[in-house]
């Protein structure tokens, strides 16, 4: 059995029963079952249940959100509006089956049509930071496209992925089309990945599993994408409204107690408002209330686990820079105050890693030419922000950083209709948006003599 923590607590909330090799076959046998039946159905058909499961998971967002809270330790607050976008993207890719359309491509001697073809079974990965989020990514363009799915949740956040196979069920979705199997990532997840059966993997986590996956995937040449680390660049120019950009900085790195991927982590800072931005940002941080889940005054909750706590207080020995520090409770629970490393080099240990926690290091810059390069020096390429009132020098800038989504003047990087993922290491493919449905298909071309 997988006993699930509660990070708050550190007490064991769940057990659920621990799925290995025999497991993950089972579940891709199941799938590979009922996906002939699933390809068939009519696309309104298909759109009609996707449509159905979305409505059952509205109708039970209050009690995933407590479920998700509590298991991935974050506020309810959050939770809320999580479990309010895996409802939308459900709804959003219940649009899809009818919009799969191909081309019609004019050459000689014939009509020569594509389709959009599902892959078959797809198996879905995804880790313990946002986990019915970033499953709701994966799982809904992979049914809308007509594929059957084996979803493999992080052992340490496995409740709302259950779940929702339960709720899937119950709103009508046929047998073997959404199978979860909660196991260990190398055992259970390596045999998906390495299964024949298994047409693609798409998978969310940490770029070392990443690379280990597409490794693995080229046995079979699976269809491979993936969702990395990242170490994102949130970069203040002197003519940025300042206020703005410190108050918006503390939750894009310390939102989800900075276990996100989208974190801008280096937080760079144009020299001349290095202290003006330091003093509104410290006053910033002296606001986040870390503290229970469940309180709704809670801004920010614990760290996942003792291990990653602990991984995560390693990126701040005793002579780290640290300019502030906010508060946190004391245990149980693995706590971890949010804290402003400054200044830092961008070469330093702390902002060339992904931490993964609530640590911000500030590194201040001279100039555009060096913000655009600092930003760019990292194996990274996931998210970015750039807070400037110059309108020009915002597009110029955005369009310099190599990276798959840059926000200006917001810090924001995801939104169901638009495509995210990353340049660089920081993945493959992209998820969201109308793009995401290229990586759940194969593109067909026939050709219809007519001579
Ligand atoms: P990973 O080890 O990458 O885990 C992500 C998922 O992959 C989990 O479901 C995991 O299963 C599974 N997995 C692990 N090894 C596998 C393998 N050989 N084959 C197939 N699946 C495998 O991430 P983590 O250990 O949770 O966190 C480590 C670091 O990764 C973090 O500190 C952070 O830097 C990064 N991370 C990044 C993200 C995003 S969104 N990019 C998310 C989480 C973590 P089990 O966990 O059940 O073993």
């Amino acid at each position: 059995m997988i006993q699930v923590l509660e990070p708050a607590t550190a007490g064991v909330m769940a057990e659920v029963p621990r799925a290995g090799v025999e497991e993950a076959d089972a579940a891709v046998e199941a799938a590979r079952s009922a996906f002939p039946a699933w390809r068939a159905l009519a696309p309104s058909e298909r759109s009609a249940v996707l449509r159905g499961l979305a409505d059952a998971l509205d109708s039970h967002v209050e009690e995933l959100a407590v479920l998700e809270a509590r298991n991935a330790g974050k506020p309810i607050g959050d939770a809320r509006g999580e479990m309010g976008m895996v409802v939308e993207t459900f709804r959003y890719y219940a649009g899809a089956p009818e919009r799969l359309a191909g081309k019609t491509i004019p050459v000689a001697g014939g009509v020569d049509m594509t389709f959009r073809e599902p892959l078959g079974v797809v198996a879905l990965i995804t880790p313990w930071n946002f986990p019915l989020t970033i499953a709701s990514w994966k799982v809904a363009p992979a049914l809308a496209a007509g594929n059957t799915v084996v979803l493999k949740p992080a052992e340490l956040t496995p409740l709302t992925s259950i779940e929702l196979e339960r709720i899937a069920l119950e709103a009508g979705l046929p047998e073997g089309v959404l199978n979860v199997v909660a196991g260990p990532g190398s055992v259970c997840g390596q045999r998906l990945v390495e299964h024949p059966d298994v047409a693609k993997v798409a998978f969310t986590g940490s770029t070392e599993v990443g690379r280990g996956i597409a490794a693995a995937a080229a046995g079979t040449i699976k269809r491979v994408t993936l969702e990395l680390g990242g170490k994102s660049a949130n970069v203040v120019f002197a003519d940025a409204d300042l206020e703005a950009a410190a108050e918006a900085a503390p939750s894009a790195v310390f939102g989800n107690a900075g276990q996100d991927c989208c974190a801008r982590s280096r937080i760079l800072v144009e020299r001349p408002v290095l202290d003006a931005f330091m003093e509104r940002l410290e006053a910033a941080v002296g606001r986040i209330v870390v503290g229970d889940p469940l309180d709704e005054s809670t801004s920010m909750g614990p760290l996942i686990s003792a291990g990653h706590r602990d991984k995560v207080a390693g990126y701040v020995p005793d002579d780290a820079p640290v300019a502030f520090r906010g508060r946190a409770p004391d245990g149980p629970g693995f706590w971890f105050a949010p804290t402003v490393l400054c200044p830092v080099g961008n070469d330093d240990r702390p902002a060339r890693e992904e931490i993964f926690g609530p640590v911000a290091c500030v590194i201040p810059f001279d100039g555009e030419e060096e913000g655009v390069r600092l930003a760019n020096d990292t194996i990274y390429g996931l998210s970015g922000s750039v807070w400037t009132r110059d309108g020009a020098r915002a597009l110029r800038v955005a369009r310099a950083i190599d990276t798959g989504v840059v926000s200006i003047n917001s810090n924001t990087s995801v939104r169901v209709a638009t495509p995210f993922g990353g340049f660089k290491q920081s993945g493959l493919g992209r998820e969201l948006g109308p793009d995401a449905l290229e990586h759940y298909t194969e593109l067909k071309n026939v050709y219809y003599a007519t001579g």
